[in-house]
């Protein structure tokens, strides 16, 4: 089994005014040379880490991270304004005229799968290839699938957390009831509901459970701004047009561009379903289910098949 590259540092790094009111961080690793690749990363607010830039053989990619509007290093912090998939799209495109990039690959997990997709089917030119794990189509049954009722089944001790600071009158919508919190005035309301919200997901993300549960997601600032940009998103149903809007690009969008996908198996985050519906629709992808693990990018054998797919996108596009 394939294992991460070493860490490495940025080699340059900056912040980029977007609006009058964002200003989004963004940083280079690896070969200024290489084949440029975005690493794309979830939520949406879960910001970019280190660990991100050690999918990418350095010598063979010019590695690019951003952390999307309000997250991460991005300022101002969990801002709602002006959040949306189309200006994160919009984002993507002034980091890459910035950096002079003419074309790129495209590295996502989750709702960076998500974002990936979403770019692609807008501006497809400038996309050689998307890498894909743990895919999220953002429709309203796998929403519901996981803050409502369908995970809760299988992770009944997480989800008693979960639910935990909303009352039992208000549990039938649970989406409603955490934006309320989130976007309302009572800061410890919106504290409670954050780090309830972030810790499901915190500890749903890999095969081991609750008990793996990585520390930022109890983290103040880090689940105040997941929780928030995710929910705000959520409500919004991603800003599609539709429901299964992206699917529907995809399906006459992504015809001539290579697509690998990872999905873990025992998914419960976002569940092998979507990630198949996508294969089906998307002729040039190729699926790989990796049978013990579930949605987290660091599970041993999820690194195993994103690796072998960013060497073989090495060898394709350079
Ligand atoms: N959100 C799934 C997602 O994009 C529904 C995601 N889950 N965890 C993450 O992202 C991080 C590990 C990046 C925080």
């Amino acid at each position: 089994m394939l294992k991460l590259y070493p860490p490495i540092e940025a080699r340059r790094s900056g912040f980029l005014r977007v609006s009058d009111l964002h200003e989004i961080y963004w940083e280079e690793s690896g070969n200024p040379n290489g084949l440029p690749v975005i690493g794309i990363h979830g939520g949406p607010g879960g910001g970019s880490s280190p660990e991100m830039r050690r999918f990418f053989d350095p010598t063979v990619y010019r590695i690019i991270l951003i952390d999307q509007r309000g997250c991460g290093k991005s300022t101002p912090h969990s801002e709602l304004e002006e959040n949306t998939t189309w200006t994160l799209v919009s984002d993507m495109e002034a980091v890459r005229e910035h950096l002079g990039i003419e074309k790129w690959v495209l590295f996502g997990g989750s709702w960076g799968s998500t974002l990936a997709l979403s770019y692609a089917v807008t501006h497809t030119e400038r996309v050689f290839g998307l890498i894909l794990r743990g895919i999220f189509l953002l429709t309203e049954a796998e929403i519901r699938w996981f803050y409502q009722e369908g995970a809760s089944r299988l992770f009944p001790d997480a989800y008693d957390r979960y639910v935990a600071p909303i009352p039992e009158s208000e549990r039938g919508a649970l989406l409603q009831a955490f934006h309320k919190r989130l976007t309302g005035d009572d800061r410890d309301a919106r504290r409670k509901a954050a780090k309830a919200w972030a810790c499901w997901e915190g500890e749903t993300i890999t095969i081991q459970g609750p008990t793996s549960r990585p520390k930022r997601f109890e983290e103040d600032d880090f689940a105040d701004a997941f929780a928030r940009i995710e929910c705000h998103f959520f409500v919004n149903k991603g800003f599609f047009e539709k429901d299964g809007w992206l699917l529907e690009q995809a399906t006459t969008k992504l015809k001539d561009v290579p697509g690998k996908i990872v999905h873990g198996r025992y998914d419960v985050v976002t569940p092998l379903s979507s990630a198949w519906a996508l294969n089906k629709a998307w002729p040039l992808a190729e699926l790989e289910i990796v049978t013990n693990a579930g949605h987290s990018s660091l599970e041993p054998g999820i690194v195993d098949k994103l690796i072998r797919a960013t060497r073989e996108f090495g060898r394709r596009f350079r």
